[in-house]
């Protein structure tokens, strides 16, 4: 740690002005080259106390560049999480409002929820298989408030991982008989397919995301909770979005999840 408190909460402050007044910022490490991996986490956690202090409830996490794609589009190597607040949530088929939204892209994923609870260290992809309800379809709509969507590991992890909004639909499935790695997606902007990939583009299975996730939440001393709704990573480079663009992704088996821009 290289902050001290009224730095961490000021930071936070920072940042959540960004999303709530819709502006973007430069990197916060441009100004704290030194801050390190508990600060960054620390100013993410800071953000979410002010959110729950407003009255939101948090309703699912996420874990963050866990594929190839992602990691080569935004120029990093390690996974990261972050947290998805009430406000984010958007009907299948719904509605996002683009002018709440800096730039968004959107990425195609796998989401899980559980129905029992998972601790680390040592969790594992059977541990996952074995306490998840079902797993979903879920576009993740990431609005980094760095500008040009450019940033470091700390600086993203700092900003809830780039988190705005999320949707999820199709089919909830149980996962039993399913294999998640061989599962193919289509993603689609106005009709147009921009997206191909498959489960295993995750750490070569989703549910390691989820074991994963168990494992850093092990080191803060928490765990996932039963019935959280879980968003495992994009499986494909993100694709930025504009006023009256219509998005869907299909998932074999799993079913279809959509949403417009307006
Ligand atoms: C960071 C968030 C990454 C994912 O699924 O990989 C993420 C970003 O790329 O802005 O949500
Ligand atoms: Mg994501």
């Amino acid at each position: 740690m290289t902050l001290d408190a009224a730095t961490i909460e000021s930071l936070a402050e920072h940042l959540e002005r960004a999303e709530l007044e819709v502006h973007d910022v430069t990197k916060i490490t441009d100004d704290k080259p030194h801050l390190d991996w508990e600060d960054a986490y620390a100013i993410q956690y800071a953000i979410r106390r002010r959110k729950e202090a407003r009255g939101h409830r948090i309703v699912g996490l996420k874990a963050g560049l866990t594929s190839h794609a992602k990691m080569k589009q935004m120029g990093v190597a390690t996974p990261v999480f972050g947290f998805l607040a009430d406000y984010f949530a958007v009907a299948d088929g719904g509605e996002i409002d683009r002018s709440r939204l800096i730039h968004p892209k959107v990425e195609p994923e796998i989401a899980f929820m559980t129905k029992a609870a998972l601790y680390g260290p040592g969790c594992h992809i059977g541990a996952v298989l074995a306490a998840t309800d079902f797993v979903v379809p879920a576009l993740e709509i990431i609005d980094s408030r760095y500008r040009d969507f450019k940033f470091d590991l700390k600086s993203v992890v700092a900003d809830n991982c780039s988190s705005s909004r999320f949707v999820v639909g199709g089919i909830p499935t149980p996962i039993a008989g399913l294999d998640l790695r061989t599962l193919g997606l289509v993603m689609e902007k106005n009709g147009v397919q921009v997206a191909l990939g498959a489960g295993a583009a995750v750490l070569g299975h989703p549910a390691a995301s989820v074991a994963m996730l168990a494992n850093m939440l092990a080191a803060r001393g928490e765990h996932i909770p039963a019935g959280t709704l879980i968003l495992t990573g994009g499986i494909t480079e993100a694709v930025a979005m504009e006023r009256g663009d219509a998005v869907s992704l299909r998932i074999q088996t799993l079913g279809c999840v959509s949403a417009r821009f307006q």
